[in-house]
This record gives C-alpha cells, structure tokens and sequence, in this order.
C-alpha cells in the first residue's frame, strides 16, 4: 500500500504514527506529494487534492486521515490504538476529533497567513486562535493518560500530539505552552516515543 503525504501535514504523520505503533510501517510506501500541486498521482487517489490518501494494492483509495487510522488499526491483531467498544472508544474518538479541530485550525491559519495581507481576514484569524487557545486550554484541564509500557498511545494522544508539533512547526508565535503547562509536561514525554519522535516534521 501507498500513503501519500507531505512531510509536514500533521494528518498524515498522525497516519504514519499510527502504522508505526501497530508494526506495519513496513507494508506501507510513503510517497511525498505536494497537495496544492494536484499532481495527477494524488488526484486518482483522492480528488481532493489532500494528503493523506492512501491507495491499496487491491485499488481501494482511502481519503481522510481519521479514517485510514481506522483501517490501519484493523491490519494487524495486537493492540488497538482504537478501543473496540464502549465509552472509551468514543472518549478515544472524541479526543481525536478535538485534537484534529485544532489542526484544522491551525491549518487555516497557516493558509491564511501566505495571502498578501491586504486579503487576510481578521475576523477568520481570530475565530481560529480562539478555537486552538480553548481547545490547548482544555486539554490542559484534561490532561491524558501518559502512556508507559503497559499502556501504549491511542489515536486521540497520537492527534493530540500531532497537533501540538504542528503549532511548534507553523505558529510557535501563540506560545501555547505558556498557558498549558501541564499538557507541555504531556507533550515533552509522548514525544520521547519512537513512533513521533521519528516522524518529527522539518523545520518549516
Ligand atoms: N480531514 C482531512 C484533512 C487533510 C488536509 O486538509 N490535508 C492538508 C495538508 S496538511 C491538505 O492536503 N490540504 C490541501 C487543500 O486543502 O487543498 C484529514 O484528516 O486527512
């Protein structure tokens, strides 16, 4: 199988964390691809133009990092970065879908920035800081579990931390450590971990 992705996207290195932690890295081939360049390999992929996509052997193409997460789980038996069943599934879930909130909102930001200044939208701007200093601000209210030997990283700490190096690699300005200095001694430690630490984006 084929992962398409781009160093820094923060999805799809949630992807590649996730292939590490279940030991199938190895069945998967990366292949860099610039989404804004809709080059015509991404574009049989997934037709909108974004990284990650994920292109099976069989033909299959799988679009959207929470769901080629999902499928990556399922390749090999051991444990789940999803709980199978029951309230922590959905607590795993909701922690994910916080986490990929402040990336998108971060990811709005970073676009948003590159247009000539006369053009960005201050309104959008601020609605988007908000979002990422709420959110930061909760999970440093609800810090996670850390993981240890006997309990590895489930999706939502691997997109919560995939999230936190994306505002390090783009909007180190908002300085969320400043106001969350719980969920910085959380970050500091998951990052020690083989799978993220390997997969650190380059300095932008
Ligand atoms: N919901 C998608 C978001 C993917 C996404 O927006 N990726 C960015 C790169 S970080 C992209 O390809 N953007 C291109 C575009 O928005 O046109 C996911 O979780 O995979």
């Amino acid at each position: 199988m084929k992962l398409f992705y781009s160093p820094t996207s923060p999805y799809a290195r949630k992807c590649r964390v996730v292939a590490i932690e279940k030991g199938v890295a190895a069945q998967m081939e990366i292949v860099a691809s610039s989404p804004m360049a809709s080059g015509a390999e991404l574009l049989a992929v997934n037709p909108l133009s974004k990284v990650p996509a994920l292109a099976l052997p069989d033909g299959r193409c799988i679009v959207d990092s929470p769901v080629i997460c999902q499928f990556l789980d399922g390749l090999s038996d051991g444990r789940r970065v999803i709980p199978a069943d029951g309230a922590a599934r959905i607590d795993c879930l909701t922690r994910e879908a916080l986490a990929d909130g402040i990336t998108d909102a971060a990811f709005s930001l970073t676009m948003e920035r590159k247009r000539p200044a006369e053009q960005q939208s201050s309104e959008w701007i601020g609605r988007w800081i908000n979002a990422i200093r709420r959110t930061v601000a909760h999970f440093d209210a609800h810090v996670p579990q850390r993981p240890s030997t006997d309990r590895g990283p489930d999706l939502g700490d691997i997109a919560l931390a995939c999230a936190l190096g994306y505002l390090d690699l783009r909007h180190g300005d908002l300085g969320w450590r400043m106001s969350a200095p719980a969920l910085a001694g959380w970050f500091t430690d998951i990052s020690e971990r083989q799978s993220l630490a390997s997969t650190v984006p380059p300095a932008a």
